[in-house]
């Protein structure tokens, strides 16, 4: 396992990576190009001084957390075999960068999704919280303006403003997309990608949707065990690989998080893991919690372990935090309680390997 943390890089993050290889047993970088439009294809020259920058540190860069996949893929369009050219272009600078783990997500339109960037904890921390009955209120345009509100200045990933500033055309277009469609599209996207990433050495990690249910009636499919599997058979590939993200698909309670684990471990279909813990309160309400096990819903010790038992060699990240210690940044993504993820998750890891006598 190698622990991880996600970086915006120098122009985009609040936290330097001299603060960073500060947390104990922190190995990895997980990088992107937030520069680059999406459809378009990454630079290797901009990769590579990415890379520099990271190793000058001590980390290492293997793992890419997002290339974004162009809303004409996920739609079908005339226009989408373009885009996979570009993608596959951008795997090819990535593979010879050394990149191994190319993370994704298939949502339509948005990407992952809550209703307040800032509920307050009986704490007095805050996180981020997701409520049904609160977004039965709001129409997709409100709700990208709560988002922007509550974003203290940074761009959030996967909100944009280059991808929502169309949401009517796009609503429009997903009109007829429904989740067999959609299953099509990723079809067709994973066939045109996936030669490449297995001849780059790249494990491609599709990302559960976050929360995995339908939003504002668009399609979602990277949702339960059931589709999980059906993914990773669209394309038979140790390339078609799964992020398995404990509080995106853990937050529907019947997606049994060490069982889902375990399954895709045996097939060898693992290829990042995102560990973090969630209060679910009810169905469709919950908020992000501090990582350790009693914070939440999640088992946190049963998740490390089926990791361990899988042979997990890869990349784990804590995911989101909160915001403690009067810590302001980008929401979920402060250095504080992300870094005591991080060692609370390795002190999970290493008791595992004590006992397991390693
Ligand atoms: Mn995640």
């Amino acid at each position: 396992m190698i622990m991880s943390f996600r970086w915006y890089g120098k122009q985009h993050d609040s936290i330097p990576l001299q603060y960073i290889r500060q947390i104990p047993g922190m190995r990895g970088i997980v990088g992107a190009l937030f520069d680059v439009p999406v459809g378009e294809v990454w630079p290797l020259e901009k990769i590579l001084e990415l890379k520099r920058e990271v190793e000058e540190q001590g980390l290492l860069l293997e793992t890419i957390e997002s290339v974004n996949v162009h809303e004409d893929i996920k739609l079908g369009l005339p226009s989408r075999d373009q885009y996979i050219e570009n993608y596959v272009k951008t795997l090819r600078h990535l593979g010879k960068a050394g990149i191994k783990v190319v993370c994704y997500n298939f949502m339509p339109v948005f990407d992952w999704l809550r209703t307040d960037l800032a509920k307050v904890l009986s704490d007095g921390s805050n996180a981020l919280s997701f409520d049904e009955t609160v977004l039965r209120g709001l129409t997709p345009e409100t709700l990208v303006e709560e988002m922007y509100k509550g974003s203290n200045g940074f761009e959030l990933p996967g909100w944009e403003k280059s991808r929502l500033k169309e949401l009517q055309r796009l609503f429009a277009l997903y009109k007829d997309i429904d989740e067999e469609r959609l299953f099509e599209n990723l079809r067709y996207f994973l066939q045109g990608i996936i030669p490449a990433a297995e001849e780059c050495g790249i494990k491609m990690a599709i990302h559960p949707d976050d929360p995995p249910w339908s939003i504002f009636g668009l399609p979602r499919i990277v949702t339960s065990k059931k589709n999980l599997e059906r993914i990773v058979n669209l394309v038979d590939s140790p390339s078609n690989g799964l992020t398995l993200c404990t509080g995106s698909l853990g937050s529907n309670p019947e997606n049994n998080m060490p069982e889902i684990i375990r399954y895709f471990g045996k097939l060898g279909r693992v290829a990042f893991g995102h560990v973090r813990n969630i209060q679910i309160h009810k169905p469709g309400l919950f908020n992000e919690t501090a990582h350790k096990a009693a914070e939440g819903s999640q088992d946190m010790y049963e998740i490390m372990k089926a990791f361990y038992d899988i042979g997990f060699t890869g990349p784990i990240r804590p995911d989101h935090g909160r915001m403690i210690w009067g810590e302001t940044g980008r929401p979920g993504y402060g250095l504080y309680d992300r870094a005591l993820g991080a060692n609370y998750l390795q002190g999970l890891w290493d008791a595992i390997c004590r006992q397991e006598g390693r």
